[in-house]
């Protein structure tokens, strides 16, 4: 099929003191995101999570396959299921899996092998990436750079529950295959990664962490 093209739509030229200072803006906004652990269980508006997943619908991906597949569990006995499994998973990682060096990383997020979060926030998203897609008559589509592609989606989910005044936790538990049996999804799909979304309980606290300065993440040359 040969490509259809249509001149650039949308695009917006900001003068050049302008675009800083949306560049700055941008950066202050997305500055202010903590990782939270602590949840409230006020259930998330109505209206706010689709678009943010359209946000993430909207990332760049390998051949524009759109590798990804998100689950919204609101459901209290399916989030429960899914706390039991990962904490079943964590309390081997804590216990046996994970190496001192592992751990040592970890001792200053301050986590340990519970998981609440995953009960009391009024939302999970299960992330999956899929491996190959699945044309109606069974046969598989190639699909490429599933993990950047998914990735990118992610971090504009993220971005976008963020923007939407709410505050989400990029949870792994490791291996992650119970996500696929719990939510009934099928064997291309892999679990990326768990988003937990909601309020922050009132009395949330997070770890005194640090980012790195601009001079120790890029290099112009
Ligand atoms: N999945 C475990 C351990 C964990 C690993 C990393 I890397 C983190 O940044 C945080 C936690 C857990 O969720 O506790």
């Amino acid at each position: 099929m040969p490509p259809t093209f249509v001149p650039l739509p949308h695009y917006r030229e900001h003068p050049p003191d302008e675009m800083a200072r949306r560049a700055e803006a941008f950066y202050r906004d997305v500055a202010r995101r903590r990782t939270v652990r602590d949840f409230s269980s006020r259930p998330v508006p109505p209206g706010v999570i689709d678009p943010c997943l359209l946000a993430a619908g909207t990332a760049p991906s390998g051949a524009n396959m759109q590798p990804w597949h998100f689950v919204v569990v609101t459901d209290p006995a399916v989030k429960r299921r899914i706390q039991e499994a990962a904490e079943v998973e964590e309390r081997e990682f804590y216990e046996r899996r994970a190496p001192a060096e592992w751990l040592e990383a970890l001792a200053a997020l301050g986590t340990d092998a519970n998981k609440p979060f995953l009960e009391d926030a009024p939302a999970l998203i299960a992330i999956f990436g899929e491996s190959y897609g699945v044309r109606p008559d069974g046969t598989h589509v190639k699909h490429y750079y599933v993990a950047e592609s998914v990735g990118i989606a992610t971090g504009l989910l993220i971005a976008a529950v963020h923007a939407a005044g709410l505050v989400s936790l990029t949870h792994t538990p490791s291996p992650m295959g119970f996500l696929n049996t719990i939510l009934g999804r099928p064997a291309n799909e892999r679990p990326f990664l768990l988003l937990v979304v909601g309020y922050p309980a009132a009395d949330a606290r997070v770890p005194v962490i640090t980012k790195k300065p601009l001079d120790r993440i890029a290099s112009f040359v």
